[in-house]
């Protein structure tokens, strides 16, 4: 099995998403709906190369929370986690910023053997959710190499050693996401945003500099984006200038922009046909509203499994609304 193709025809929503953020909004979506009909694109561009091994952490983010086996209070890695070989790494004076623990770092093992032996990420991605139960179908936007390049004041900082090592702390003037343009979109995404069985793309409320910009550049996706029939719509990671988690806020200040909703739908104009944001927020609707995007207000808060399959399903029914 090398490919996701046959089930291609089947998915009725496609979600993009970065790590523990979007993944809450995939998981409501994954018990709202039938999860064989679930598309999910996970970020690659925070993936990179640690202790030899191929780490791709938002595509298991992802896996873990979707099998539910991520641990609820990181949000990423497994629950019931062990350090042993991090510890002992740690004994002999090895590299130990980033954290990858016992049960992890067994998905980290098995990705890399296969990626050597020539298999791609998708078909790597492909078999370990079937081995953890996932039903949906999680995928990569490209099997090509995409990494997100953080600049600040005095040098460009892998995503990893921006947002781990450096706990996000350096001024950011700058973010490029090397390999992207050239980088081929995985063929049956592009095939499912231009059929008609589509019902909604989703753009998940991850972090749009960090997260879905290193997707959105792949391949000139916008475009086939704002060429979908189906409605994009998008859900704020902002309510009222405060990101759930991470730092959207203080790279939106660093970058020059608003720290706002309006930003955000402002930087999605030319792909979305609606957004979600949050009722504290209400006052930006008219502005939104302005640039030709319909808006859906409510509570985006995800706390709980109750607040995230009923996010999912505000936004299906504001996809059927918009879609007429
Ligand atoms: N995030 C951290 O803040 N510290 C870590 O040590 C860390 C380890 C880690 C290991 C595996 C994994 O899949 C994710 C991990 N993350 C860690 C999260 C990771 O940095 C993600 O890229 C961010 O959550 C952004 O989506």
């Amino acid at each position: 099995m090398n490919s996701v193709d046959a089930d291609i025809a089947d998915y009725r929503y496609a979600i993009f998403s970065g790590g523990v953020g979007g993944a809450k909004l995939a998981l409501g979506f994954y018990l709202e709906q039938s999860s064989e009909e679930l598309l999910v694109i996970g970020n690659v561009g925070d993936d990179f190369n640690h202790w030899g091994l191929h780490i791709s952490p938002d595509l298991d983010t992802l896996m873990y929370t979707l099998a539910g086996v991520a641990d609820p209070d990181r949000g990423w890695g497994r629950a019931q986690e062990s350090w042993t070989v991090l510890d002992t790494l740690s004994d002999l004076g090895g590299i130990d910023w980033f954290r990858l623990g016992d049960r992890d770092l067994a998905v980290h093992l098995e990705r890399s053997v296969q990626m050597g032996e020539g298999e791609t990420l998708s078909t790597v991605t492909r078999h370990l959710c079937r081995a953890f139960g996932v039903t949906a179908t999680l995928v990569p936007p490209t099997n090509d190499e995409v990494r997100t390049m953080v600049g600040t004041a005095d040098r460009t900082l892998s995503f990893q050693e921006y947002f781990v090592r450096e706990r996000c702390e350096p001024l950011v003037t700058g973010l490029l996401y090397q390999g992207a343009s050239q980088a081929t979109l995985l063929p049956e995404i592009g095939r499912s945003l231009a059929g008609d069985r589509l019902e909604a793309v989703i753009l998940s409320p991850s972090n749009p500099y960090l997260s879905l910009d290193p997707i959105l550049e792949i391949d000139d996706l916008r475009r086939r984006l704002a060429a979908s029939p189906a409605p994009v719509v998008a859900v704020s990671p902002l309510i009222q200038s405060q990101a759930f988690k991470g730092p959207t806020a203080k790279i939106m200040m660093e970058l020059g922009f608003a720290v706002s909703t309006l930003t955000v739908a402002q930087h999605y104009a030319d792909i979305l046909d609606g957004i979600v944001i949050d009722s504290a927020d209400r006052e930006l609707s008219g502005a939104i509203a302005d640039l030709g995007i319909k808006v859906w207000i409510t509570d985006t808060n995800m706390g709980n499994e109750q607040d995230k399959r009923r996010l999912a399903a505000e936004v299906i029914s504001f996809s059927e609304t918009i879609a007429g």
